[in-house]
C-alpha cells in the first residue's frame, strides 16, 4: 500500500521531490495506517466467524429472521432540554425549576438500568449512539438519560471490547440538548472497593468533563460519611449532585423498625446539608410498596425541601403502582424503562406510566408516540442480545423476601447456574435473605449486595444453616468479601456490624469504624501514569484511559492488549460483533466520522494441515484473506 501511495503521489508523478520526500510526507502513511485498523478488525470478524464468540456459546441464539434496528428519524429538530437550562443557569437553577414545575418528570434508564438488570449489562455502545438522535430530536421533554455508571463501565472494558469513555462522549455530542446521568458507588466509584479519595475525585473531574450531567451518588451501606468525598468532587465541577438514599426493608412493618420513616427524614437532611441538588430515593430491589410510597415521599417533600427523584425496579410487578403513588405524593421526577427494556428486573414501563399520568395534573408531557417509535427500535436491539436473556418469565413477590437489587437478580441465578446450584434458587433467594438478618439487616446494593450474595452462595453450596454460621465453635472460613466488609473497608451500617458475627469473621483481628478512604493513601497520579504508559510499550495514556486504569488495573491492561489485536470493534454492528459474518454477506463499520470501512466475507477455507482456517474478505472491493486457528 505504501508503494501504491508513493507512486501515484502528484508530487512524486511531477517529479519534484527530494531525498526528503518520503519523511516529509505524511499523507503517504495515511493508507497503511487505515489500512492496519482494516486488518484488526477482519482479524476479529475471522476469529468469530470461525470460533464463534465465547460470550455467546452455548446460549440462546437471535431469531433467524431478526432484521436490523433502525433508528426512528428526526420528527424535528431538537429543541432546548435540560440540558441548555444546566449549561446556561446552572445546577442549582435546574434543581429549583425541577421542583417549582408541575409535570412528573422522566429519566429513561434503558442505557444503563435496563440493560444491566435485563442483559447482564452486555448492551453495545452503537445500539445507543445510534438512537440518541432520536432521543434528542422526539423526546426533548426527558428529565434525563442515564447511561453511564454502574455496571457498564467495566462490562464495557471486559466484556464487550469498549471503551465506556468514548460511549459516554459520543451519546453526550449525539444528545446535545438532554442530560446524561450516571450511576456512582461514591467512594466505591464504579468498582467493587473503597478507592483512595484523589482517585474519586479524578474520577469524577473526568465523568463530568468528558459528558455526565447528572450524578447519582449512593453508598451501599446508607453512609453519608463514605458519600462526602464523591459529592463534594461533583459539586465542584458544576454538575449536579443528586445525593441518594437507598431504601430497604419495609417502612410500614414495626417489626423492622430500624429503616423507619423517621431513619430516612433523617439521611435526606444529612445529604441536603452535604451539598445535594437533588434527593435520590434509590429503591434498587423494587421494594418499596404504593402506601408506603405515599407516606414517604410526602414527608421526604415537605420535611427536607428537595426535589425528589424516584427510582425502583419491577421485580415484583408492582413498581408501576408505587410509581403513581409517588406521583399523587408530589414526587418531581421518575425512573423508567423504554417499554421493550422494561419490566420484571428492570425499571417500570415508560409508555404504561406516561398513559397513566396523561390528562392528568402531572402529565409527563412526553409523546407517547415518539415512545413507542424508540421503543421498537429497542425491541429489535434486543434481539441481538438473545444470549443474555435471564429466562426470567414472571414477576415474583419474592422479592420481598430475599429483596435482591434488579442489577444483581440475573447476575446472582447465573453464579448459581455456574456452580451447579441452578435447581436449588430458591434455597440461594433464602439463604440471602438469612445472610442479611445475620449481618444486621443491611442496605444491599453494589458493592454489599455482592457480599451478601457470596455469602449465600457459600452457604448452600456447603450446606450450612444460619445456625451453623452463627456457632462460635464451628470453624469455617468466610468469602474474603465477607471477612473484608466485616472489617469495616466498605464503612459502618447504621448501628455498626453485629459483635459475634463480626468476632467470629475476623477471627481475632481489629475492625476499622472511621472511613474506608482515611486510611488509603493517595495515589500518585503521574507516577501511575508513567509505569501505565510504560506497560503500553510507551503509549500516551490520557486522563480517560488512566482513569480506566485506577479503578479496574487488570480489566483496562487486558482490554488494551486485545485492542492492539483486534483494533476499534465497537464499530461493528452487534450481530456481527456477537456472530460474525455470512459467506456472502456485505456489512460495514464506520471506524472514524466519515471513514467506512466495507466488508464483504467471501468465502471461508477447509482447515489446513497447522490447524488454520483462510477467511477471504472483499474490504472495500480489495481482496483480502487473513488465517486464523480453528480452535474448535
Ligand atoms: C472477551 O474476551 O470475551 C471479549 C473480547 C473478545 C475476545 C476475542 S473473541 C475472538 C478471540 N477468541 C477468544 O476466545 N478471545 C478472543
Ligand atoms: C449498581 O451499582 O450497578 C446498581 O445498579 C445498584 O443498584
Ligand atoms: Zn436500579
Amino acid at each position: 500500500d505504501f508503494v501504491i501511495n508513493l507512486l501515484k503521489h502528484p508530487t512524486f508523478l511531477n517529479d519534484t521531490y527530494t531525498t526528503k520526500f518520503i519523511d516529509t510526507t505524511d499523507d503517504l502513511f495515511t493508507f497503511r495506517k487505515r489500512r492496519d485498523r482494516a486488518t484488526k478488525i477482519l482479524t476479529y470478524l475471522a476469529d468469530i466467524t470461525v470460533n464463534g464468540h465465547p460470550e455467546t456459546a452455548g446460549r440462546a441464539l437471535p431469531p433467524a429472521q431478526a432484521r436490523p434496528p433502525v433508528p426512528p428519524a428526526p420528527l424535528a429538530d431538537p429543541v432546548p432540554g435540560t440540558r441548555n437550562m444546566l449549561e446556561e443557569k446552572g445546577a442549582q437553577a435546574v434543581a429549583d425549576w425541577l421542583a417549582a414545575q408541575n409535570r412528573v418528570l422522566i429519566t429513561d434508564t434503558t442505557m444503563r438500568d435496563g440493560h444491566q438488570s435485563l442483559l447482564a449489562t452486555r448492551m453495545r455502545s452503537i445500539d445507543m449512539i445510534r438512537v440518541a438522535p432520536s432521543y434528542a430530536a422526539n423526546l426533548p421533554q426527558l428529565f434525563s438519560v442515564e447511561c453511564w455508571g454502574g455496571a457498564t463501565f467495566d462490562v464495557a472494558y471486559r466484556f464487550l471490547q469498549e471503551c465506556p469513555w468514548q460511549r459516554l462522549r459520543d451519546i453526550r455530542s449525539h444528545m446535545p440538548n438532554l442530560m446524561t446521568q450516571m450511576l456512582l458507588r461514591a467512594s466505591n466509584g464504579v468498582g467493587y472497593t473503597n478507592y483512595p479519595d484523589n482517585v474519586v475525585q479524578f474520577f469524577v473531574r473526568q465523568a463530568a468533563e468528558t459528558g455526565v450531567d447528572v450524578f447519582r451518588v449512593f453508598d451501599s451501606l446508607n453512609w453519608v460519611e463514605n458519600m462526602r468525598v464523591a459529592m463534594d468532587a461533583v459539586v465542584e465541577s458544576g454538575k449536579i449532585c443528586e445525593g441518594t438514599v437507598c431504601y430497604t426493608g419495609n417502612m410500614l412493618d414495626p417489626d423492622r423498625a430500624k429503616y423507619d420513616l423517621k431513619y430516612y427524614v433523617g439521611m435526606a437532611q444529612d445529604l441536603k446539608s452535604a451539598g445535594a441538588h437533588i434527593l435520590g430515593l434509590k429503591d434498587m430491589a423494587g421494594l418499596l410498596k404504593p402506601a408506603a410510597a405515599r407516606i414517604l415521599i410526602r414527608a421526604l417533600k415537605e420535611e427536607v425541601g428537595l426535589p425528589v427523584h424516584f427510582h425502583t425496579h419491577d421485580t415484583s410487578g408492582m413498581g408501576g403502582a408505587t410509581i403513581l403513588a409517588a406521583a399523587e405524593a408530589g414526587v418531581d421526577a421518575v425512573d423508567c424503562a423504554m417499554d421493550a427494556l422494561s419490566g420484571n428486573t428492570s425499571q417500570p414501563t415508560m409508555g404504561s406510566v406516561v398513559e397513566a399520568l396523561a390528562g392528568t395534573e402531572r402529565d409527563t408531557g412526553l409523546d407517547i408516540g415518539a415512545i413507542r417509535a424508540i421503543s421498537n427500535y429497542w425491541e429489535r436491539v434486543r434481539e441481538n442480545y438473545a444470549a443474555f436473556e435471564s429466562g426470567l418469565q414472571a414477576p415474583a413477590s419474592e422479592v420481598y423476601l430475599h429483596e435482591m437489587p434488579g442489577g444483581q437478580f440475573t447476575n446472582l441465578k447465573a453464579q448459581a447456574r455456574s456452580m451447579g446450584l441452578e435447581d436449588r434458587w430458591h434455597e440461594v433467594a433464602q439463604a440471602y435473605a438469612d445472610v442479611n438478618r445475620m449481618f444486621g439487616d443491611i442496605v444491599k446494593v453494589t458493592p454489599s449486595s455482592k457480599v451478601v450474595g457470596d455469602m449465600a452462595l457459600m452457604m448452600v453450596s456447603q450446606n450450612l444453616t444460619p445456625e451453623d454460621v452463627m456457632n462460635p465453635d464451628k470453624e469455617m472460613s468466610f468469602p474474603e468479601s465477607v471477612v473484608d466488609m466485616m472489617h469495616g473497608n466498605l464503612g459502618q451500617p447504621p448501628g455498626g456490624w453485629p459483635e459475634a458475627i463480626q468476632k467470629k469473621v475476623l477471627k481475632g483481628e481489629t475492625p476499622i469504624t472511621d472511613r474506608p478512604g482515611a486510611h488509603l493513601a493517595p495515589v500518585d497520579i503521574e507516577e501511575t501514569r508513567a509505569r501505565v504508559s510504560a506497560e503500553m510499550e510507551g503509549k500516551a495514556v490520557d486522563d480517560e484511559d488512566l482513569n480506566g486504569y485506577l479503578m479496574y488495573p487488570k480489566v483496562f491492561l487486558d482490554y488494551m492488549g486485545r485492542h492492539r489485536i483486534y483494533g476499534p470493534v465497537r464499530t461493528l454492528p452487534t450481530r456481527n460483533f456477537f456472530y460474525g459474518m455470512e459467506p456472502g454477506q456485505e456489512i460495514t463499520a464506520e471506524i472514524d466520522p466519515g471513514k467506512i470501512l466495507e466488508i464483504r466475507l467471501q468465502a471461508l477455507s477447509e482447515t489446513d494441515e497447522k490447524g488454520e482456517v483462510k477467511v477471504f474478505f472483499e474490504l472495500n472491493g480489495q481482496p483480502r484473506s487473513i488465517r486464523v486457528p480453528n480452535r474448535k
